[in-house]
């Protein structure tokens, strides 16, 4: 492919001259109507002149105008430049409210080699005043578990209550491909590596916070002959997993979820059912298109799949998203829930390069699921 430097200034360029951001001082607070940007939002007109700009504001991938979920004006909230020692990109974030109601990214980092480590970052309100510890939070630990050889990857991290300690599932990039990693927590310093618990080719995965009757639930990514759908297993100690499923399918032809899908953040939990955002990628001659999507799985029953959206409800329309190391990707590992309990802040990769921060009301995605969902999971449609 060939190099796009000028996309790559533009980029570059945009997150640091967010308007919006530079007429405040770092940690003033934005007042509740300046929190969001619109789905209409264009991009600060006097950051740059590129050609690009107009096709930007006219991207395709605008449509359709779902409205559900609202960009921070702050975006992008972290890049490489704000890391306190040399890397390329900070992307794909799991996220957990610590008890002290701080807000914990746990930032997949990529060095200068290409590899990729985790590392913390923490903040009073979730958007900005980030403290980033100034070593990685945790490395790949190849000697002692050889699957992490070239790295580890999309992090999601689910509080068990049961445990008291916070489940991350990750991707170990092994000489056989991706497979799924787990690791216990109590403060994000000291981690418990229980290695692969899914072989390649494998990713994507979170634990569910609680047993589903005796058993632990994990939702996965496995990659078989039949394709990449996502699947639920079941351990009763988080080593030995059994009772593998096919949950959502990966649709075929011109959909925009066809061929290849996966879960985003972890299952929020609601009194309706599990709601799964989920990414779905769509193959294109100008490379892959990364956008999410929608799906309520039974609470007693999570491999039974009670709505799935049609359109997708979020993708790569701003800068920050469609031009990156990655083009064309916004990639959400982590959420939290904001203390009115409906309110969703979705973090989110744009374009394997950045992180940033979108919101939506739970109840308005339940209702567009209502709406726009259908009972089913068919092959062929
Ligand atoms: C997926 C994962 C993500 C990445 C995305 C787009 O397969 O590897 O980490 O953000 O591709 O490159």
């Amino acid at each position: 492919m060939t190099p796009q430097p000028e996309r790559r200034r533009v980029a570059s360029r945009f997150a640091r001259t967010d308007l919006a951001n530079e007429r405040r001082a770092p940690h003033e607070e934005l007042t509740k109507g300046e929190w969001f940007q619109s789905d209409d939002f264009t991009p600060p007109s006097s950051g740059y002149s590129s050609p690009q700009h107009n096709i930007l504001t006219m991207s395709p991938s605008s449509n359709p105008k779902v409205g559900l979920f609202h960009r921070h004006v702050k975006n992008p909230l972290l890049t490489a430049a704000d890391w306190p020692y040399p890397v390329n990109t900070v992307f794909n974030a799991g996220a957990t409210l610590l008890q002290d109601g701080r807000t914990l990214l746990l930032c997949r980092v990529e060095d200068h080699r290409g590899h990729s480590h985790l590392c913390a970052a923490r903040s009073k309100n979730g958007v900005d005043g980030w403290e980033i510890d100034p070593q990685p939070t945790m490395m790949p630990d190849p000697d002692e578990y050889p699957e992490e050889l070239w790295g580890i990857e999309d992090p999601r991290i689910t509080f068990v209550p049961e445990l008291g300690k916070y489940a991350i599932t990750y991707t170990a990039f092994s000489v056989g491909g991706p497979c799924v990693s787990l690791a216990l927590t109590e403060d994000f310093q000291v981690f418990e590596r229980y290695g692969d618990i899914m072989p390649p080719e494998d990713k994507d995965a979170a634990l569910l916070p609680h047993r589903i009757g005796n058993y632990w639930a994990l939702i996965h990514r496995p990659v078989s002959a039949q394709g990449a759908h996502i699947w639920i297993s079941y351990s009763p100690d988080l080593r030995h997993w059994g009772s593998h499923r096919m949950i959502l399918e990966a649709r075929r032809g011109a959909w925009w979820d066809a061929g290849k899908i996966g879960l985003s953040p972890p299952p929020i939990e609601t009194p309706r059912g599990w709601l799964c955002l989920y990414h779905g990628v769509r193959r294109t001659a100008a490379g892959s298109l990364y956008r999410l999507g929608m799906a309520l799985f039974d609470l007693q029953k999570p491999e039974e799949c009670i709505l799935r959206g049609n359109s997708w409800i979020f993708g790569p329309e701003e800068p920050y998203e469609r031009y990156g190391d990655v083009d064309n990707v916004v990639f959400p590992c982590g959420y939290t829930l904001a203390p009115d309990g409906d309110t969703l802040r979705l973090y989110y990769g744009g374009a394997d390069t950045c992180i940033a921060l979108a919101t939506a009301s739970v109840r308005k995605l339940l209702e567009w699921l209502d709406q726009n969902g259908k009972p089913t999971v068919k092959t062929v449609e």
